[in-house]
C-alpha cells in the first residue's frame, strides 16, 4: 500500500496536467490532409517554354503555347501512381496566370494558345473531379510582372485573384503561398497583407488548408530535397514570424517545435527532376523508383506529407520518363508493403499494473486504437510463435487529440528473450517507417519513454522489404 500511494499520486498529477495543458490538435481539414500523404505538384507556365526556372515577368504571353495540353493525362498519371491530389502553379513568380484573370493582362487570354480561349485551371479542376483527386493551387505572392506590385493596390489584386480561384475553380483543397520574394517590375518590394489574405481564404473557403513557411495550416519542411526531420513535431511557434524571409530558421521548420502552440505539420516539396519546370536537357535526370522510395521513407515515413513535382513538358503532357519512374515507384510501394507480417503474430499489452491478456491482431473487429492505447510509461508490442526475419516496422500514432510521443525505443528479441536489436526514436506522428538490417526476432516491444500526453498507437505493421531499399 505504501508503494502504491506515491504511484497513484503521481498518476493523478499526470492526469491533471494532461487536462490543464491542452495540446494543440489538428482541425478536421488538417486531419484529412494528414491522410492525403502523397500528391503531385505541377510546375507549368512560360518557364516551360523559355527553359528558365524563374521567369523575369517580361516574357511575351505568346511564349505559352502547349501543343497538346492534356490535363486528363496528368491526373490519370497521378491516380495510377497512387497520388491523392494535385497542386498547380496557377501563377509563378513571372506573374503569368494560367487562368484568364480579370486582374492581370498577362494571362492565357493574352496568349495564342487556343486563340486566347484556353484555361488550364478549368481543364485541370474538371479532370480532378472526373478522376476523384483533390485539386490544389499554388499562387505566388511575388509577381515580377504586375504593374501594381510594390504598392498597396497589389494586395487587392492578390485577394481578388484568390477570390477568382475559389469561386470559379473550387473546391480548392490546398492553397500554396510560395515564400520566394523579390522586387517587382518597378523595383519595389511588396509589403504583404498576410492577415487579410488569411481572412479571405477563411471566409471564402474555410476547409482549404493553406501552406506557407508558417502555415497557417501546413508548413514548409525547410528544404527542397523532400526530407523531413527524424524528429518531426506537427506543432510550431509562429509568433513574430511571417511567410518567406521572415520565417523561422530552416532547421526549426524541419523538426517543428515540441511545445509549439499551433498545429502546423510539415509538407515535403521536391521535384522528380533537378528543376521545378520541364527542361528537355533533364529528360535523362529523372529520379529512379528506388530513389523515390527512399524519399518516401524520409517524408511520409517521418510523419510528413510528400508533394512530388512532376513538370509537364512543352506539349502539355507528362513525359514518358517521368511516368515510367512513377509507375515503378508505385509498384515498389505496393510490393514492399503488401505483406504485413504483424498479422501473423499476437499482440500484447503491458501496463504498470500487470499484463493484460493478448488479443489476436488478426481480429479485424478489434479497433487498433483500443488495442494499442498506451497509458503513461507503458509498453506494447507483438510476439510470434517462432523467430521470423524482417527489417521494417511501421508505427502509427492516433493524432486526433494531438501528437504525444516524444521518445520511444523498440526492442527486438528472440524466443529466449535475448535482446537482438534496440532502435531508439523520438516522434512518431501520423506514420513512422523504421527500417534496419534484417533481424530474426520473435518479439517486438515498443516502449514509450517520454510523452506529452497519453500516446495512442493506432497501428504497428511489420515488413521484410528488399534490403536494397532500407533507408540510406
Ligand atoms: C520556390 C520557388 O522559387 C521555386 O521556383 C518553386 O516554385 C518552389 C516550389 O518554391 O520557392
Amino acid at each position: 500500500m505504501r508503494i502504491l500511494k506515491p504511484l497513484s499520486l503521481f498518476l493523478s498529477f499526470v492526469l491533471l496536467a494532461n487536462c490543464i495543458l491542452a495540446q494543440p490538435k489538428p482541425s478536421p481539414s488538417q486531419l484529412a490532409w494528414h491522410n492525403m500523404e502523397y500528391y503531385f505538384f505541377f510546375h507549368f507556365g512560360p518557364n516551360t517554354f523559355t527553359d528558365l526556372e524563374w521567369g523575369h515577368g517580361t516574357e511575351p504571353a505568346d511564349m505559352f503555347n502547349p501543343t497538346e495540353l492534356d490535363c486528363r493525362q496528368w491526373v490519370r498519371t497521378a491516380k495510377a501512381a497512387g497520388a491523392k491530389g494535385v497542386i498547380i502553379t496557377a501563377k509563378h513568380h513571372d506573374g503569368f496566370c494560367l487562368w484568364p484573370s480579370k486582374y492581370s493582362t498577362h494571362t492565357v487570354r493574352e496568349s495564342k494558345w487556343k486563340n486566347g480561349k484556353g484555361d488550364v485551371l478549368k481543364e485541370l479542376s474538371a479532370a480532378c473531379k472526373e478522376y476523384g483527386l483533390k485539386f490544389g493551387v499554388y499562387i505566388s505572392p511575388w509577381d515580377r510582372n504586375h504593374p501594381d506590385y510594390g504598392t498597396e493596390k497589389y494586395n487587392d489584386v492578390f485577394v481578388n485573384m484568390m477570390k477568382e480561384l475559389f469561386i470559379n475553380y473550387g473546391p480548392i483543397w490546398e492553397l500554396w503561398w510560395d515564400g520566394a520574394n523579390g522586387e517587382g517590375p518597378n523595383g519595389k518590394m511588396q509589403v504583404y497583407d498576410w492577415k487579410r489574405f488569411r481572412e479571405t481564404v477563411k471566409k471564402l473557403s474555410p476547409n482549404t488548408v493553406v501552406f506557407s513557411d508558417v502555415g497557417p495550416h501546413v508548413r514548409w519542411v525547410g528544404n527542397e530535397s523532400g526530407i523531413a526531420g527524424k524528429t518531426n513535431w506537427n506543432t510550431l511557434d509562429t509568433v513574430g514570424f511571417t511567410p518567406g524571409k521572415g520565417g523561422p530558421p530552416q532547421d526549426t521548420l524541419n523538426t517543428g517545435n515540441k511545445y509549439g502552440k499551433a498545429w502546423i505539420p510539415a509538407e515535403c516539396d521536391v521535384s522528380i527532376r533537378p528543376g521545378w519546370f520541364y527542361h528537355e536537357a533533364e529528360d535523362s535526370k529523372v529520379r529512379t523508383p528506388e530513389n523515390l522510395f527512399d524519399l518516401w521513407l524520409k517524408s511520409v515515413g517521418r510523419g510528413a506529407n510528400l508533394l512530388l513535382n512532376i513538370p509537364p513538358d512543352r506539349r502539355g503532357k507528362i513525359h514518358k520518363n517521368d511516368s515510367l519512374a512513377l509507375i515503378g515507384f508505385s509498384n515498389l510501394r505496393k510490393k514492399q508493403f503488401s505483406q504485413n507480417l504483424a498479422k501473423k503474430g499476437r499482440g500484447y499489452f503491458n501496463s504498470n499494473f500487470g499484463t493484460v491478456p493478448a488479443l489476436d491482431l488478426n481480429n479485424d473487429n478489434i479497433p487498433a486504437t483500443q488495442f494499442f492505447k498506451m497509458p503513461v510509461l507503458s509498453a506494447s508490442g507483438i510476439e510470434f510463435k517462432k523467430e521470423i526475419p524482417f527489417n521494417t516496422i511501421v508505427l502509427k500514432e492516433d493524432i486526433t487529440e494531438g501528437q504525444a510521443c516524444a521518445s520511444y525505443s523498440i526492442l527486438l528479441m528472440d524466443k529466449k528473450n535475448i535482446l537482438l536489436r534496440e532502435i531508439k526514436g523520438t516522434t512518431i506522428g501520423h506514420k513512422r517507417i523504421i527500417s534496419f538490417p534484417e533481424t530474426n526476432a520473435a518479439f517486438i516491444g515498443l516502449y514509450i519513454h517520454e510523452q506529452k500526453s497519453s500516446v495512442i498507437i493506432s497501428g504497428i505493421e511489420i515488413y521484410n522489404i528488399d534490403p536494397k531499399l532500407i533507408e540510406k
